[in-house]
């Protein structure tokens, strides 16, 4: 995931390759080379460093700038049995408290930007090597692992590369790029980036399984044809028979994207090619599904090349200029969990690299993804990685997963927004778990069930009702999630269905299986509404049935924006699209 560099950026990479002395102060602006990697969403610029306070020395002057104090742990140590732990270098990796932090915490760097097809020849013919020389040194002195990244890419890549029409000489710059790069670090890089970020997104692997059809419409796609591929890690292994050639790539968890990456590596690998890898950025948010992440890396690990996360950071999206203390502990949960399944496929997992240290240097700065603060702190997600297990056991969610469990019983109610009184022998529901800082309008479902229908009769307390939102989630207003085979999948199935009344009774849905048969009629009540529904079936219901259920309730203020959204369940905004965090309900008699 990256976004090209600005010119003036350039200039000042240029700048430091000329002057090795100047990047070695700190605060020079060396890591103005903010990283890139792509996201379906615009890439966000940098947020300034949070100017920190002072902290007393040893000797009890006072220091400027930031320092950072050993934990008392180390990632590297504690996943010493698993996998490398690594995380971003720049040249500001070199001083003080960069230095410290990453010293202490990891065994393994990945340069984030000078080593980038336009870092490393930024005019052709013309190689930069002063920086990455540097960084090999530094690793070699202090016994770190280096991971080259990256060979070949569509951005960072320079105005020449693979510019051309010329078949012949694209595959001349090809050669020429990689076989001078990866031979001036010989025996030095453990593995290489060799290409990234090949294929497109948002498309399935065609019937006929022909990955090329895939690939993204790069200057190496358009001058050489999909054969660059297999010729870029060819180059590279004959320039350095003894390192890991990887492919690395962003949303490899999307079942569409991990489909064409497993054809086109399985194809590669058939054809000889010395591709070892798949790299896995992993930018990703705490609305990551855990699930999707897992099949990719089983998926990956069956065509028996190595898996390592490349990229990895984890956004708070809800962040709004700092993290409460909800959203800190939401984002170290996600890391927990990734971290638990890392270990359980330890067998496959080589490396797993943060994308940045500290927050306010992070790419995605505003969304606060990284372990540590601007102020070199841990965070409550550092912990959470040092040990996954005990984290989560400490926040309720140890062993296995627990499910809610609820119950409709039988009856068949007129939908009228009246509550008759074959409602009341139904167990009250309370929908009551925010899920924004914000603690709005709550209430109370009640479900029974039919043959052919799920009935719900769902009364909220809100004193303050409004609709003027174009977006019918701003609304006040109910949503039902019904997942009738109770699969719990990350993904919508056709059995699965979102339902949305507003408080004045308007409908609206998810994709699948959309409003036919579906009734509903609202009431306003003294403190708030009511909303009276039905959903019908795919198949006829019967006793002892289990469906997977939630209900979600948002809250707009008198402007018109959702201020607050109350859950059963999930306490994830991502129901919409991901069914594994809902409870179940049984049809009982
Ligand atoms: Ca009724
Ligand atoms: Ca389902
Ligand atoms: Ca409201």
């Amino acid at each position: 995931m990256c976004k090209p560099r600005s010119l003036k950026s350039r200039i000042i990479t240029m700048l430091l390759m000329i002057s090795l002395a100047a990047f070695m102060l700190p605060g020079c602006g060396a890591d103005n080379q903010t990283s890139v990697t792509p996201e379906p969403t615009p890439t966000p610029e940098p947020t300034p460093e949070p100017t920190p306070s002072p902290s007393p020395s040893a000797s009890g002057t006072k220091k400027k700038g930031p320092v950072y104090e050993p934990t008392g742990y180390s990632l590297a140590e504690a996943y010493s049995e698993y996998f490398l732990i690594g995380t971003i270098y720049t040249p500001n990796t070199l001083v003080d408290p960069e230095r410290s932090l990453v010293l202490d915490q990891f065994n393994c760097i990945t340069p984030e930007n000078i080593m980038k097809p336009d870092s490393m020849q930024p005019s052709e013919g013309y190689f930069g090597f002063t920086l990455p020389d540097a960084m090999v040194k530094f690793a070699e002195e202090n016994n770190l692992k280096v991971v080259g990244h990256t060979l070949v890419w569509h951005q960072q890549s320079g105005r020449f590369l693979g510019q051309t029409s010329d078949r012949e000489k694209a595959i001349e710059q090809l050669r020429n790029h990689i076989t001078t790069v990866v031979s001036h670090y010989k025996g030095r890089i453990m593995s290489w980036d060799v290409v990234n970020e090949a294929v497109n997104d948002g498309m399935p692997l065609p019937a006929d399984g022909d990955w090329t059809k895939c690939l993204r419409n790069t200057q190496w796609l358009r001058s050489i044809g999909p054969e660059y591929i297999e010729m870029a890690f060819r180059f590279a292994h004959e320039a350095d028979p003894d390192a890991k050639l990887y492919y690395n790539d962003y949303n490899l968890n999307d079942e569409h994207k991990a489909n064409i990456v497993y054809a086109m590596v399985k194809d590669l690998r058939e054809k000889g090619v010395p591709i070892h890898g798949i790299g896995m950025q992993g930018h990703y948010s705490t609305d990551v599904s855990i699930e999707s992440v897992e099949n990719s890396i089983k998926k990956f690990s069956e065509l028996g090349v190595e898996v390592s996360i490349t990229e990895l950071d984890i956004t708070v999206n809800d962040a709004a200029g700092s993290l409460t203390q909800e959203q800190e502990i939401r984002q170290a949960i996600t890391y927990a969990k990734l971290f638990k399944l890392f270990k359980q496929y330890k067998d496959a997992i080589v490396r797993v690299t943060f994308w940045g240290t500290i927050d306010s240097k992070s790419w995605r700065s505003h969304m606060f993804p990284c372990l540590f603060r601007g102020d070199y702190t841990p965070k409550e997600a550092y912990f959470a990685v040092l040990n996954p297990e005990k984290y989560l056991a400490d926040h309720g969610l140890g062993g296995a997963k627990e499910v809610k469990k609820i119950q409709a019983m039988y009856g068949t109610p007129k939908i009228d927004g009246v509550k008759e009184e074959l409602w009341d022998k139904c167990p009250e529901i309370h929908v009551n778990n925010p899920i924004m800082a914000w603690e709005g309008a709550k209430g109370v479902v009640r479900v029974l069930w039919d043959e052919n229908f799920v009935y719900c009769f769902i009364e909220v307390e809100d004193p303050v009702l409004n609709k003027d939102s174009s977006n019918p989630y701003e609304h006040d207003s109910v949503e039902i999630f019904l997942d009738q085979n109770n699969g719990k999948t990350a993904y919508y199935e056709d059995d699965d269905g979102q339902y949305r009344v507003n408080f004045e009774g308007y409908e609206s849905f998810g994709s699948v299986p959309g409003k036919e048969g579906f009734k509903s009629a609202a009431k306003t009540t003294p403190n708030g509404y009511v909303v009276e529904m039905a959903i019908p079936l795919v198949k006829p219901a019967s006793e002892g049935m289990v469906m997977g259920f939630d209900a979600q309730i948002n809250d707009s203020n008198d402007q018109g924006v959702r201020v607050s959204i109350m859950k059963f369940s999930d306490l994830t905004d991502n129901t919409w699209q991901n069914l594994e965090n809902i409870a179940d309900l049984e049809l009982v008699k």
